[in-house]
């Protein structure tokens, strides 16, 4: 047996839009309108039910607990907490957090709670959303709230969930609401987020509240795909879009010199004013990273950045993304080595596989092996003296999977959307016994 850290966090991981449902009792956001527009969305799916959370929420309770699984981390949906944009505040939407909250209190589940993964209220999407610095304000405005709410509910607070898929996926490539390919409107958009995130600390820290607070971002490694000086260079750009350019704002105070001379030709960053890198350095006291994959990289003059994707020849999930485990303690190693030992929590990891019922049990074993060999990288980092305090799984819901809708299933329980049944895969109970164990059996076997 491979033991984790005593009092190691283990949890499994959601967010508002993905699993609640409950539209009716909620604002419009982005995702509902970006979900109306053809062909944005596989299938047409939409997030109107999704896993009619907002109904379930005591059984789901109940079942993290029949899993043993001790924390939960989950999202707010702030079109649910001010519906329209403005500062009018809906009292039924706090009261479901409100509910949850006790739920998760009475079954001894500690909570988790990222502010915004992304449901922004479409009102203010028609006021320019993350590209109008306006919305730094409202953001604080709208965390004011819930630390006023729950501020003494919940030790631990994220900020943002992935600043890097808001801005680029959102607003640079369009692949998610709002749907815009526009680069200076991506780095507007990625200014504001991280300039929000520091406004947010600040004034919680001006509370004097108890908890931890951080941010969480995606992250990779990425690899040059050969030997090449150019896709070395490339695998740098690469880097520098993806990871750094969000790490050393928030770590270091500063943009990356290289990657803001790239970006030159696209803005003349006059949306940067004075204050803003020491507001978005505020210090934190952990570093949240999502972890699934990794990238090869080569020079490909007329790409973005020129930098062309290569496969690595790993096996993939049905996402398409290569498993590689290593690029998970990889990147821990680095992000200790290169921004000075930070508290890190894995706030996600885990794989979408095509899964099945058979005779009311879901045999998940790609799902258990991409975990098993997560968590023993986690332990190799950790063995480095990776200062890594927890682990989430995602999901811990099967759920709207943004553009592939409810196709792709990352769950460690199984939902059926027609009657939403929930029957936990094989996983989960791996899982579960990880947790019991606080360590990983060596050399499980896989059928
Ligand atoms: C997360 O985003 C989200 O937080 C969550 O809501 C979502 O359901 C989940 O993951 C599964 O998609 O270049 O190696 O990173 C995922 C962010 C960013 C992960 C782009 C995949 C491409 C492969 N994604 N990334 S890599």
């Amino acid at each position: 047996m491979r033991k984790f850290p005593e009092h190691f966090v283990w949890g499994t991981a959601t967010s508002s839009f993905q699993i609640e449902g409950g539209r009716e009792s909620r604002g419009e956001s982005i995702w509902d309108q970006f979900c109306k527009n053809p062909g944005k969305v596989l299938n047409g799916d939409h997030g109107e039910v999704a896993c009619d959370h907002i109904n379930r929420y005591k059984e789901d309770v109940q079942l993290m607990k029949d899993l043993n699984v001790p924390w939960y981390r989950f999202s707010i949906s702030w079109s649910r907490i001010f519906p329209n944009g403005d500062r009018v505040v809906n009292e039924e939407g706090l009261q479901f957090y409100d509910n949850l909250l006790t739920e998760l209190e009475q079954q001894g589940i500690k909570p988790a709670v990222t502010l915004y993964h992304w449901d922004l209220p479409q009102a203010l999407q028609d006021k320019g959303g993350w590209m109008n610095r306006d919305i730094v304000e409202e953001f604080a405005h709208y965390c004011d709230v819930i630390f006023d709410c729950f501020g003494d509910r919940v030790s631990n607070w994220i900020t943002h969930n992935e600043p890097w898929v808001v801005s680029w996926l959102g607003y640079g490539s369009g692949e998610h609401a709002p749907g815009y390919r526009d680069i200076p409107g991506f780095l507007k958009a990625a200014h504001h987020v991280l300039l929000s995130h520091g406004v947010v600390v600040k004034r919680f820290r001006e509370r004097g509240l108890q908890g931890e607070i951080g941010i969480t971002l995606n992250l990779n490694s990425s690899y040059p795909f050969n030997e090449n000086a150019s896709s070395v260079e490339a695998a740098v750009r690469w880097d520098g879009f993806l990871n750094r350019w969000f790490l050393d704002p928030v770590f270091k105070g500063q943009y990356p010199a290289d990657m803001l001379e790239h970006y030159s030709v696209y803005t003349d960053f006059s949306f940067v004013k004075e204050g803003d890198l020491d507001t978005m350095s505020a210090a934190v006291d952990f570093l949240g990273i999502n972890y699934y994959s990794i990238s090869y990289l080569t020079h490909q003059p007329g790409a973005w950045l020129e930098a062309g994707h290569e496969g690595g020849g790993h096996r993939r999930t049905s996402m398409g993304w290569e498993v590689y485990a290593k690029g998970l303690s990889d990147l821990l190693i680095r992000l200790k080595n290169d921004y000075d030992n930070p508290v890190i929590y894995v706030t996600e990891n885990g794989a979408a596989y095509d899964d099945e019922v058979t005779n009311g049990e879901v045999h998940d074993p790609e799902r258990v092996q991409y975990l098993q060999e997560h968590l023993d990288a986690c332990l190799d980092a950790i063995d480095a003296d990776v200062d890594l305090r927890g682990y989430f799984a995602w999901s811990f819901l099967d759920n709207f999977e943004w553009a592939f809708g409810y196709c792709k299933r990352f769950g460690l329980v199984y939902v059926d959307f027609e009657t939403q049944q929930r029957i936990p895969k094989e996983s989960a109970k791996w899982f579960q016994q990880v947790i019991l164990n606080n360590g990983l059996k060596i050399q499980q076997q896989y059928t």
